[in-house]
């Protein structure tokens, strides 16, 4: 987080992390276009299309007093680019970890998830994240609750999880608000966001 005390701004980053394929560029395409700012979103794409590096985009809110930019990353999960995973997530204020709901993916978010463990190690207790059961829509879906009592939530302090639909935007801007409000314990979160 970094404050600007002269120009009463304050920074933060949020990342979208998960596995490939489970909906972080659709999420993010999704609550930047409600915001009116879908054009401000950078992709660097490979040639079928899929996130090579990251998305990136920033959104500004306007407080009673500061301005709150946040900056907004989603990582690829794809194995190759492993390596620029924790370059993307370094200094993140909040995380946004996207799951594929399908039944067969739910090793692959398992894979994803400890990955994201072995990269912050303790620090995650200290940084809020929320976990996107995505794709809801689908009719075979795992349980939340077998997902959950695998990544032993309950030793995590700052986590919420919300049931999303990306495609239909279901679920995000609520996750969203979550995560502001999880950063910004308090006043703040209902003056940036109207
Ligand atoms: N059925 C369904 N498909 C989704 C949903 N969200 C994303 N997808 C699809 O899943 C694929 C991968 O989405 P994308 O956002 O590119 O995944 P990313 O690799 O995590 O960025 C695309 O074909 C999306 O249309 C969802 O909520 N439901
Ligand atoms: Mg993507």
């Amino acid at each position: 987080m970094k404050f600007d005390i002269k120009n009463k701004t304050v920074e933060a980053k949020i990342v979208f992390y998960g596995p490939a394929l489970s909906g972080k560029t659709t999420s993010l395409k999704y609550l930047f276009k409600k915001f009116g700012k879908l054009e401000k979103i950078k992709s660097i794409n490979s040639t079928t299309g899929r996130t090579l590096f990251f998305d990136f985009g920033i959104l500004k809110f306007k407080g009673l007093k500061w301005e709150v930019k946040f900056l907004i990353y989603s990582t690829t999960g794809q194995d190759f680019y492993y390596v620029t995973r924790p370059t993307t997530i370094q200094g993140a204020d909040g995380i946004v970890f996207v799951a594929d709901s399908s039944i067969n993916s739910f090793q692959r978010n398992i894979y994803s998830w400890n990955e994201l463990i072995n990269m912050y190690g303790n620090a995650l207790h200290r940084i809020p994240i929320i976990c996107n059961f995505n794709k809801q829509d689908l009719t075979r879906k795992f349980e939340i609750r077998n997902f959950l009592n695998h990544i032993q939530f309950e030793k995590l302090k700052l986590f919420a999880y919300f049931k999303t639909t990306a495609i239909l935007g279901d679920g995000i801007l609520s996750s969203f608000r979550k995560i502001i409000e999880m950063i910004f314990p308090g006043v703040l979160v209902n003056q940036v966001i109207s």
